[in-house]
This record gives structure tokens, C-alpha cells and sequence, in this order.
């Protein structure tokens, strides 16, 4: 059984995000998401819409992940690929000759699959607007057309 491992934030869900999850399961038999915790997105200076439970539910509802674990660290990798038994790992090609990521050579095959184009999640929050909610109501930005 080839086994995959790969590691992001994966907030609000794209189509960009199930491309990769999707080629990277065609790699082997069994994907493991490894999903940012809240408190390493903010490490990463990110800040997700969904926490990390919503995030990860969302992930293991996807026909392609077999098991979600979460990420809280820049240097867990190593010993995530040990403990899985995992025989590669895939990244987006945003990542391509990353250090966190090139170290794994050592123990491990490592793939850069290639990004898809034309979407992330800060094009989404920025393109809806998305206000903060004033006394608990989310606020529908005004349609643009208007
Ligand atoms: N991705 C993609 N195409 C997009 C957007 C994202 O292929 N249009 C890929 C990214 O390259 C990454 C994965 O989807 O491999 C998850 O992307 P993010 O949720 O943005 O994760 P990121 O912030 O890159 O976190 O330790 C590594 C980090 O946790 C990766």
C-alpha cells in the first residue's frame, strides 16, 4: 500500500484544493492530510475562516483523504513521514524547492504537483468582500452591479 502525505490550511474549499487532494491519492493508495491547527496558521500569519474542526471535517467528507491529522508545527514532518509510514510526500508547485519539504528527500519521495490557476482563498475572501459581522449578523456586501 503506497502511501501519501500532504499539509495545508485547506480554508473554504476550493476546487483548487480537491485538484491537488485528487492527483495526489492518484499517486498511491491511502492520502493522509496533515491540516493546519488555528494556532500554526497563526505561525504561518494566517488566519482561516473556518477553524480547524470545521476544517478538518470538511477534509475527511472528500472521497479522496483517508485520514486527517493536524499539522502544528514546521518541523513535524520527519517524524509524521516516520510514523505513517509514508512514502510520498505532495505539495503544490508554490512550495517547489521549499527547505521543509526538500529535507524530506532523505526519508521519502516528495512531488510537486502542479497549481491550479486562477483560484485561492484570499482571491474568494477578497473578491466577497467578506465583511466582519456586526453584533453576531454577517453583513451581505452590496451587490457591485448596484
Ligand atoms: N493549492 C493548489 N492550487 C491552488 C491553491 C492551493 O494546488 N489554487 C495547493 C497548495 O499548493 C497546497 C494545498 O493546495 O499544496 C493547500 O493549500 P493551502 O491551504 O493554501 O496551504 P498552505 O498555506 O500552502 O499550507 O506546511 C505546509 C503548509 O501547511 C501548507
Amino acid at each position: 500500500m503506497k502511501r501519501i502525505l500532504t499539509y495545508g490550511t485547506f480554508d473554504l474549499l476550493h476546487y483548487g484544493h480537491i485538484r491537488l487532494l485528487k492527483r495526489a491519492k492518484e499517486l498511491g493508495d491511502y492520502l493522509i492530510v496533515a491540516v493546519s491547527t488555528d494556532e500554526f496558521n497563526s505561525i504561518k500569519q494566517k488566519k482561516s475562516y473556518h477553524n480547524y474542526e470545521t476544517r478538518k471535517k470538511m477534509l475527511e467528507a472528500i472521497r479522496y483523504v483517508d485520514l486527517v491529522i493536524p499539522e502544528d508545527s514546521w518541523d513535524q514532518k520527519i517524524n509524521d513521514v516516520e510514523t505513517y509510514h509514508v512514502d510520498t510526500v505532495v505539495m503544490g508547485s508554490d512550495w517547489t524547492g521549499n527547505e521543509n519539504f526538500e529535507k524530506l528527500k532523505d526519508y521519502c519521495d516528495v512531488v510537486y504537483l502542479e497549481r491550479t490557476e486562477g483560484i485561492s482563498t484570499s482571491q474568494i475572501k477578497r473578491e466577497l468582500g467578506l465583511q466582519k459581522p456586526i453584533n453576531g449578523v454577517d453583513q451581505i456586501p452590496e451587490p457591485k452591479n448596484k
